[in-house]
């Protein structure tokens, strides 16, 4: 595990030309090494600055054989920055914290960075400013985790569940099980030591529906894990259709771009194309493919086998029809491949003479088809509209609520399920308190995990490494 006594930096904004950039410092020497790179307009040290104050000046090259005081005559510039002193303990990570900003290209970040690193900071691994933050005690684990959620989410809702998650939502639900579960544990301890007495006597089928409710309550949070990983990682839709029924035109018009060929040729979309779109705040990874045909063209025969392992992917798939041509083998044969509860299906160019029997096909797979235009743009909120109540199915969002969004959570909730089950149920069957109470201490152990309360160093290491560095 990293150092807690070293200072640590990073370049904390995206690698790329922007209009500033940020290198942040984080430690005990944060002021020290301030001091050593920092020329301010006044030639104040940033050491004798206010917490929480900004300041203009230069970035310079070190020059530590001299002990002359930093001037911008005997070092050389690397950049013009603005310098925010934030001291211990209201920080970020609660320690020290230097951040820069300076210009947002790749070499003057750079430069400033190897000059901090000369001065005496380490670079930080990913998540490690994150780290500090839980291991001073500032946030605890599933929020640090949310601090990752919140960087890398997509879409309104996903930044919506991870910021609440990040405000500790979320823990204060653990919390609370995990206390109640201490409460049990403790009259259960009771018993232990004074059953020979035979005092202290507590109502067993109390402690049973303490453990029930427990339960009742996990598979609660459990229920939300549905919703929270589609909030979190996205859908994927598949668009599919025999060829020519305007697949791509629908792709791009949930786009609002032309990302894929459109052309009046069948057969023009070879490869599948996915993109990521947010439909009301919803997440999606959204897919054109190859129409599905008989065809011996090679390229062809491997768009559509590409097609078909999508298919089997998808989390649900839009099913386009063709109004102006009827319905044949082809759309029967895709049909075929699809599984009907997850499909959205659509009729496309409402705006052409009709030769498709909608109502058939309707009576025939029990399922309403709306029809649209993409290229007249008629009725695509229809689309949009059933894609999101085929998502929510019917429930309504809110994604300031607590969800679960995470595999590890959701692991761990699994094994403390793992041991309470059973731990009400030997109780009733007379089992004896030191089993029950082995059991009880294990579920608080696994609830610990999730927050941090109980630890284990390799979980630790693991869910930082999938932080970006300078978080
Ligand atoms: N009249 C009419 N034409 C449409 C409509 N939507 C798409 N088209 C046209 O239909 C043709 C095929 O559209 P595409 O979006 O390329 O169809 P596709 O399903 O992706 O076709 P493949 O990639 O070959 O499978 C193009 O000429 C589109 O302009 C519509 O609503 N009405
Ligand atoms: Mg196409």
């Amino acid at each position: 595990m990293s150092d807690l006594r070293d200072t640590i930096t990073a370049v904390s904004t995206p690698i790329g030309e922007g209009g500033i950039g940020i290198v942040r410092l984080s430690g005990k020497k944060a002021l020290s090494i301030a001091d050593k790179v920092f020329v301010s307009k006044d030639g104040r040290r940033p050491s004798v600055f206010k917490t929480h104050t900004i300041r203009y000046g230069h970035v310079v090259g070190v020059k530590r054989s001299t002990n002359r005081k930093l001037s911008l005559k005997n070092t050389g510039v690397i950049d013009e920055v603005l310098l925010s002193v934030m001291r211990a303990p209201a920080t970020y990570t609660r320690e020290d914290i230097i951040e820069i900003n300076c210009h947002g290209g790749i070499v003057a970040l750079r430069r400033i960075l190897e000059e901090v690193l000369k001065a005496g900071a380490r670079l930080a691994e990913p998540g490690e400013f994150t780290k500090r933050a839980f291991l001073n005690g500032r946030i605890d684990l599933a929020q640090a985790e949310a601090v990752c959620d919140v960087v890398k989410a997509k879409t309104e809702a996903s930044l919506k569940v991870a910021v609440g998650q990040l405000e500790g939502g979320f823990s204060v639900e653990i919390e609370k099980l995990r206390e109640g579960l201490l409460e049990l544990l403790r009259d259960v301890e009771v018993q232990i030591d004074f059953q020979e007495e035979n005092i202290a006597d507590i109502d067993k089928d109390v402690i049973i529906e303490g453990i029930e409710k427990s339960c009742n309550k996990i598979n609660s949070i459990l229920e939300t894990q549905g919703l929270g990983m589609i909030l979190k990682e996205g859908l994927m839709c598949v668009i599919c259709g025999k060829p020519n029924t305007g697949k791509s035109s629908l792709m791009n018009a949930l786009l609002r771009r032309n990302r894929a060929i459109v052309t009046h040729m069948p057969g023009t979309t070879r490869d599948a194309i996915e993109e990521s779109i947010s439909i009301k705040g919803i997440p999606l990874r959204i897919v054109d493919t190859a129409g599905i045909v008989k065809t011996n063209n090679l390229v062809e025969k491997k768009g559509i086998e590409k097609t078909k392992s999508y298919l089997k992917k998808a989390d649900m798939a839009i099913f386009m029809l063709d109004q102006s041509r009827p319905f044949d083998k082809k759309d029967a044969n895709i049909m075929k491949e699809l599984a009907l509860d997850k499909a959205l299906v659509v009729s496309n160019k409402s705006d052409l003479k009709q030769k498709l029997n909608l109502k058939a096909i309707e009576k025939k797979i029990g399922i309403k088809i709306p029809s649209i235009s993409v290229l007249k743009k008629r009725n695509l909120n229809v689309i949009e509209d059933a894609l999101v109540k085929k998502i929510w199915g019917g429930k309504v969002m809110h994604p300031e609520a607590a969800f679960l969004t995470n595999i590890r959570h959701k692991n761990e909730l699994n094994s403390a399920l793992k041991h309470l089950r059973p731990a009400a149920r030997a109780l009733k069957n007379g089992s004896s308190w030191e089993f029950i109470a082995l059991d009880i201490r294990e579920a608080i152990f696994h609830l610990g995990l999730i927050i941090g309360k109980s630890i284990d160093i390799d979980v630790l290491d693991r869910i930082f490494e999938n932080f970006c560095i300078g978080k």
